[in-house]
Parts: structure tokens; sequence; C-alpha cells
């Protein structure tokens, strides 16, 4: 229940009233300062802070850069001159996998939700994130799984399959060794992170914005970060299920891809490159949020075409997932497909346009203010428009048969990541960096940086689109002396080390101005409009500002004065902790105030077994991984239990006359947000599950059981139904008895639900073995006890939660007032039944119908 006790509530800013009174009580701000003190010493490692967590974040993606673009100078040093024998076949292999893969998955990804952890609250001037010990969670596994992936070059054990991984050549026929297990650990974390990352995003943006932020007052950056999300949840699971095949076709010889057992490598490539093509923009998008929030800022002046910006990253984003075929142009698909999807290929340049106009149109009508970040933004606009024209060459199917796996290729996809976000990302760096520290970077070091680094990318990546055209092929670890190739291969060296040298200088630039050196910066050193530069400190901004407007600081020049006094909303900590505003998704008005974890142990602990999990698993201690996992789990399973509070405290003061609740249950409730967007993701990747088993159906259905003998009974099947049917139905009592207190039914409804899944499982398992089915056999085996494994692991995920709800029930944290425990179990637990009742009528029936 929300109360409003003032009508004027919307009149405020621009001289008229602020939502709180001002002068603010006696050591108010005291109180904010000491709740969000950062722990000292070796505590530090517990902190939550996005603004600490997401430095650290942008830390290590920039390490990772750093490792990656040195493995890439070797590469460039072996192909300087023909017959070299710097590096040999297979170590060229190891370098080039470890460092596209490092760059695309520990670099690109990361960054731009390292940033978003980090700028986004300010963005929105939330205190935080509404699920920081998540993010710090994410934060972790990445950096120790990160640095786990790249030692694996220092054994030699490094993938070589390139980024991609094609199977056959990743099967374990041909590649018997640790290396692709390496790259499929090093996926496992991104995946991990990424999700977690989407999931504190979508909800962050649509609920934690100040009041009075609609939509339409959303800033650009926040729409591109909610696009790509978005693309998260629908792109990730796709490369989450190939892994996961992939590894389990290497672990236990199920055949997905092996073509003579029923599988086929077209299966990768499709799943691989649903996720591959959008991830191109999962990485572009975010970067050219940026740049929409730093052109109005250097050009003085709004964006123009605002809403067509916004329309363009929504279409992007919509039209990114139908293109996935055209990196497959060369595999031999029906001619009609590749039309289409040249076309399409083409059409999707058209957003990306309407925001370079948008772009050109308002540095044009500004006036622009020089400084390094504009000088990175018009070397971004330019190197992206040409890498954007060779997209589009490649896009027509007759042309990319030529340039199929050539240099040109390489020089492509160089100029439209480095391009397109390497450029974005460092002008955002300069530009940003003040509110990190308070102190400006080096305008002259920087431009020196940056020429060095222009220039530099141009001489290295220009002329591979020649040797390309010459047919210099990509992926080869040398050249013979006598193919016109020499002169473009040096020119290319040498431009690689000056463009090194321009990121060295930046390194030098930061270190210098972390150490203290380094001009001053005042608070908003570039005359911004957006809230990002009100003053703020460890708890952010010291009131949240009502927002009216698109630029709120142009309009009112007053507002960070009245942000600074308090005089907008929660001024103070009401509750005495850490805590932030929730408004409504559409309309920006307060509906509660969310309490915000604080400093804990588990996230650090956690994302460390986490890791060791995935590496044990790597090197094959299956037994021993268990170890870790458990130990993961147990951590997780005590940060939760401090949450789920309750409603602890009588509705609170927020100022302008809102008095809102502490504690919401159901659709309202952040973490009931969270478990859907983490549904939305468990669903895509059913649903990838069940087209491979339609995929390998079409391309082979001589291994599909041809009549009822191979099939297990429909008994089978009625018994299955009927035991996920109990489950969702025990769930539903269980909640009723929630609802009136009944905490034995409670009780008894929880254990009802997790004894029918575990039958439900066993009987699934039990139907397809008595049948005679062997997993190893053929694509139909594997990808049928796939589906069974897939259930079985969500029932193992549903033992965890029935049983961490019965605990809360048991240690009575769980009554009808108190219940988002009970909440969340219940949406999961419904749509693993759900799920369960689908993945059974897929194996029982489509065979039967489709004989
Ligand atoms: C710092 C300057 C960089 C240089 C000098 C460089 C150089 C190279 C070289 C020599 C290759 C191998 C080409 C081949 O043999 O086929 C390569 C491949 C690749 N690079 Fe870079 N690169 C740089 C930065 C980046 C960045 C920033 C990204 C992504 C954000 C990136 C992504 C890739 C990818 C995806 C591949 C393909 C790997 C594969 O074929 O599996 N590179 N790069
Ligand atoms: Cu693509």
């Amino acid at each position: 229940m929300t109360l409003r006790t003032d009508e004027s509530r919307d009149e405020f800013s621009g001289g008229r009233p602020t939502p709180s009174p001002v002068p603010r009580p006696e050591g108010e701000e005291e109180r904010l300062r000491r709740l969000w003190r950062l722990p000292r010493g070796i505590a530090l490692l517990t902190a939550v802070n996005n603004t600490k967590v997401g430095v650290w974040y942008i830390g290590t993606a920039l390490l990772f850069f750093l490792i990656a673009g040195l493995l890439a100078l070797v590469m460039r040093l072996q192909l300087a001159v023909p017959d070299n024998d710097l590096l040999d076949h297979n170590t060229y292999n190891q370098f080039f996998t470890v460092h596209g893969t490092g760059m695309m998955f520990l670099f690109a990804v990361p960054i731009v939700e390292a940033i978003g952890v980090y700028l986004l609250p300010s963005f929105l001037a939330a205190r935080d994130l509404p699920f920081p010990r998540l993010s710090a969670f994410a934060f972790w596994a990445y950096f120790f799984g990160g640095i786990a992936f790249f030692c694996s070059l220092i054994f030699g054990a490094a993938p070589d399959g390139g980024w991609f991984m094609y199977p056959p050549l990743t099967s374990y026929e041909h590649s018997p060794g640790i290396n692709a297990d390496f790259w499929l650990l090093g996926i496992g974390f991104i995946e991990i992170s990424a999700i977690a990352g989407a999931i504190e995003i979508v909800v962050g943006i649509l609920r934690t914005r100040p009041p009075g932020m609609t939509l339409d007052k959303l800033p650009v950056y926040a729409w591109s970060m909610l696009v790509m999300a978005g693309m998260i949840i629908f792109a990730f699971p796709a490369v989450i299920v190939a892994t996961a095949l992939l590894e389990i076709e290497r672990a236990f010889h199920w055949p997905f891809f092996i073509a003579d057992k029923g599988g086929d490598p077209l299966l990768w490539q499709h799943l691989f490159w649903f996720f591959g093509h959008p991830e191109v923009y999962i990485i572009f998008l975010p970067a050219a949020g940026l740049v929409s929030m730093m052109v109005p800022t250097l050009a003085r002046r709004p964006l123009i075409g605002h809403d067509f910006v916004v329309l363009a990253l929504v279409g992007t984003g919509f039209f990114s997932f139908g293109l996935w075929v055209h990196h497959m142009f060369a595999t031999g698909i029906p001619s009609l497909s590749l039309s289409f999807f040249s076309a399409a290929s083409m059409a999707v340049a058209v957003p990306s346009g309407i925001q370079v106009f948008a772009w050109i149109a308002t540095l044009g009508a500004g006036r622009v203010q020089w400084t390094v970040a504009t000088r990175f933004l018009f070397g971004f606009l330019f190197i992206f428009v040409l890498g954007g024209l060779t997209g589009v060459m490649v896009a027509v199917v007759p042309f990319d048969w030529q340039a199929h796996d050539s240099y040109f290729i390489v020089a492509h996809l160089h100029y439209v990541l480095i391009g397109g976000m390497v450029f974005p990302v460092f002008a955002g760096l300069y530009h940003w960096w003040p509110t990190l520290n308070g102190r400006l970077l080096s305008e002259r070091l920087g431009n020196w940086a940056f020429w060095l680094m222009f220039i530099g990318f141009n001489v290295a990546f220009f002329p591979m689109h020649i040797s390309g055209l010459l047919g210099m092929p990509r992926r080869v670890y040398t050249y013979p002396g006598d193919l016109g190739w020499n002169l473009l291969n040096m020119v290319s060296t040498v431009g690689a080390f000056v463009l090194a040298l321009g990121v060295l200088l930046v390194l030098v630039d930061m270190a210098r101005s972390a150490l203290g050196w380094g001009e001053k910066a005042s608070d908003n050193p570039w005359n911004a409009g957006t809230l990002e530069w009100l003053p703020n400190e460890l708890y952010a901004v010291r009131s949240i500002p009502h927002v009216t407007s698109l630029y709120p600081l142009w309009d009112n020049p007053d507002l960070p004065r009245e942000v600074r006094e308090g005089a907008h909303f929660l001024p103070g900590a009401p509750t005495d902790r850490r805590e932030t505003i929730v408004t409504s998704p559409i309309e920006a008005k307060p509906q509660y105030l969310m309490p915000l974890p604080g400093p804990h142990w588990a996230p650090f602990l956690a994302g460390l077994f986490t890791a060791a999990h995935f590496i044990c698993l790597t090197l094959k201690f299956y037994y021993f991984s268990l170890v870790p996992a458990v130990l993961a789990v147990g951590l997780v399973i005590w940060w939760l239990w401090g949450l789920d509070k309750g409603a602890d405290h009588p509705p609170q003061d927020v100022g302008g006359g809102w008095r809102v609740p502490v504690y919401v249950q159901g659709p309202k409730n952040h973490s009931w947000w969270g478990m859907v967007v983490l549904l939305l993701v468990d669903g895509t990747a059913f649903a990838c599950l069940v087209f491979t088993y339609l995929f390998l159906w079409t391309v082979s259905p001589d291994v599909w059981p041809t009549d009822e003998d191979g099939l297990p009974a429909l008994p089978w099947l009625a018994g299955g139904l009927a035991l996920w049917g109990l489950a969702a139905l025990a769930i539903g009592w269980a909640r009723s008895a929630v609802d009136h207190n009944q905490h034995g039914r409670v009780r008894l409804g929880l254990i009802m639900a997790w004894a029918a899944m575990v039958g439900g499982i066993l009987l699934d398992a039990t139907a397809q073995m008595q049948s005679g089915l062997v997993g190893a056999d053929s694509a139909y085996g594997a990808i049928a006890y796939m589906l069974v494994a897939w259930q079985g692991f969500h029932v193992a995920v549903m033992t965890l939660m029935l049983g961490y709800t019965l605990a809360r029930s048991a240690a009575g944290l769980l009554h009808s007032e108190r219940r988002v425990t009970f909440d969340n179990t219940m949406l999961m637990g419904w749509y693993s039944a759900a799920q369960g009742g689908t993945a059974l009528l897929l194996l029982h029936l489509f065979p039967r119908l489709a004989i």
C-alpha cells in the first residue's frame, strides 16, 4: 500500500518546493556515510558497493584486454615476415583462439556489463543495483575463472579450435586433450556472470529509477543496456546449450555433432551463431549508448532524434536475432534462405545508420568541446563507418564466398569491434574518469594516446583488406615469401605496435591519476546534463532527485545543490540500513523502500569455489569437483538466509508526501522480477533443446525409432504427466496454505511437491532405459537423455529450493506477511513442472506422430 499525502507532488523543481524539507536534521548524512562505509583491510574483499565492484570489474576486463592484446602482438610478430618460426603451428592456433575468445568473452562482454554495474546506478540516481551481492559474485567468478583460462596457455593446454570451436574439429576424436575443455570452462564463467548481470540490469532499470523518470525520460544509455540485457536473455542460452552439448559429447560420447551417428556439426553452427551474431550487438549497443550520452554533452545540446535513436536500439536488438545464418553462407544452405538472410543483414545497417546520423547531426548543430573523448568519438565514427561498409560488402553472398575465411574478414571484424566498442570505451574512460577519483586524465597524454591508437589501428588493419583480397587466408601461422603479401604484413605488424604504444600511454595516464597526480576536476567538468554528475559519495547521492526531463541538470541548474542538501527523496536512512526506492516500471512512482544487502564474505568465496568447481571439471576430477560445488552452494545459502526480512518496519516517509512500505510481496517485489527474468533464460535454454531435438530429427530421421517397439509404452507417459501435474498442484496447495498461515500444510505441500518431482524424474529416466535406449548409440538417444538430464538438473535445483523453503518455514521465517522466498520457489517449481510435462509430450508423442 502506497499512501500519498501531498497532492502537489508533481510540482517540484525549478524554484518550486522540493520533496523533502531542508535543512535536514543533524547527523543524517553521517548515518548514511556509516551505513555505506567500505569494510577495511582484507575485508575489503567483501565489499558489494557498485562503485567498488564496478571499478574492480572494469579493471579486470582491461587486464584481460591487455593479455589478449599481448598475444595479438606476438601473432603479428610471427606474421611480420614470411616463413617465420617464432611460433609453431600449434602454438599459433592456441594464441589466436585464446586471443579471440579472451577478447570476445573475457573482455568485450564483461567490460560493457562492468561499466553498467559502475555507471548505471548513477545514471538512475539509485543508491545501488537491486542485487549487489549477485554483482559481486558474478565479478569474482569471472575474475578467478578468467585467470584460470589464460593460465592454460602457460601449460600449453589452451584451446586451439578458433573462437567458435566448430566441431568435429573440437570433438573428442580430433581434440582428445583438455584444450577444448578449457574453452568450455572460459565460456561457462562468462555465461554465469553475463546472466547475473542481465538480471541486475533489467530489474535495476525497470525498478530503481528515480521518481518522475518515466520511460520517455530514461537516458539512452539505460535503453541500450536494457536492450542488451534482453539480448543476453534470449541469446546466451543458445551458447549455454551448445557448450553443454559439446562438453557432454566429449565426456560421455553422446553424439550430437557426429554425423556417423545421426548428429550434425551444423547444429553447433546454428546454436553458436544464434548467439554469436547478437553477441556482436551485445557488445556494440552499450557502446553506442555511451556515445549517445557523451555526444550531447560534448556538443552542449540535446541529442537530435532522441526517439529515433531509442527506436533504432530496440530495432537492432530485435532484428539481429534473425541474422545468424549469414555466418553460414558458405555451408551450402538453400539459395532462397541465402537471399533472405542476405537482405536482412543489409537491413540491419539501417538502425546503425540512424544512430550515426543522429550523432553527426548533434555534433554539427552544437558547439563542440574538444576533449580527448571527442577525438575518440570521431575516431570511432570514422572506423565504425568503414567497418559497416565492409560489413555490407560481406552481406552480399557472392562477395562473401570470395572473402570467406580470408584476411578481409579479419580486417572487417577488427574494424567493427575495435572501432565499434574499444574506441567508445576509451572515450568513456576519459569522459567519466573524474567520477572515479575527482581528477581529470591528462589532455596532453590523451591526445598522444588517441593519435597513436587511431593511426596505429588503421596502419595495422587497413592493409589486411588488401592482403585478404590477394588471397591470404585467415588462421595461417606462416606463409611463403613469393605471394606478394610480405610488405602488407610487415606494415600491419608495425601498425599493431604503434596501436599498442597508444594503449600503453593510456595506462600510464591512468596510473598517474590514480597515484594522485593530475588536475582536480570540478563536480561536473564537461557540463553534462545527466544525473551521473550529481555530487555523490559511497552512499551515491545524498537525496534521490525528482526527475522531470531528459537532461535534469541542464533544466534545473539548482538540482545538484538541492540534492546535496538532501532536499529530494530519501535524504536519510529511515530504517537504519542500506536501502533504495523502488518505483513502478513505467511511471516511476515510488512503490516501496528496498533494503539492500551489505558486505559479506559469501560472494567472494562462492565465486572462488565456483571457479574451483569448473577447473576441477576441466581437469576431469569429477568426484573431487563436488567439494567446491557444495561449498559454493552452501555459501550462497548462507548469504540468502539473512535476506527476505519481512515487513520489520512500518511504512516510511521518503519525501514528496510519499509514505511507502518497506516490504511488498508478489509481482511487485524486485526478486519476483529477478526470478521471472531467470525463468525467461531458462525457458529459452529449453527451447534450444527442443530445437536440437527437431533439428537432429530433420537431418537423421533414420536414427529415430520407427515403431512402438523402440519407444517406452504410453503408460509411462501417463505416469510421468501425472507426477509433474501432482507437483504443480502440491505447490499450489502450499501456496493457499501460506495465505492462511497453516504452517503444517505448507510443509506437507512442499514435501509432496518434492516427492512428486523426484518420482517424476526417476520415472522418466526409467522409461527410456527400460526401452533399451543408449545415449552413446545415436543422436536420438543423446538428445532424449539430454532432455531427461535437463529436467533432472531442475529437480536438483528444486530439491535445494524446496529444502531451503522448508527450513525457512521451520525456523518461523515464512508466513503470509513474509513470503518472498516461498513465491520464488513457487515460480521455479511451476516452471519446472510445466517443462517436465512438455519434454515428456515431445519425447513420447513426436516419434509416434512423425512415423
Ligand atoms: C589490440 C589490437 C589487436 C590486434 C593487433 C589483433 C590481431 C589479431 C590477429 C593477428 C588475429 C589472428 C588472425 C588470424 O590468424 O586469422 C586476430 C584474430 C581475432 N581477433 Fe584480434 N587483434 C586485436 C584486437 C582485438 C579486439 C579488441 C577484439 C575483440 C573485441 C579482437 C577479436 C578477434 C577475434 C574474434 C579474432 C578471431 C580469432 C579466431 O579466428 O578464432 N581482436 N586478431
Ligand atoms: Cu553476424
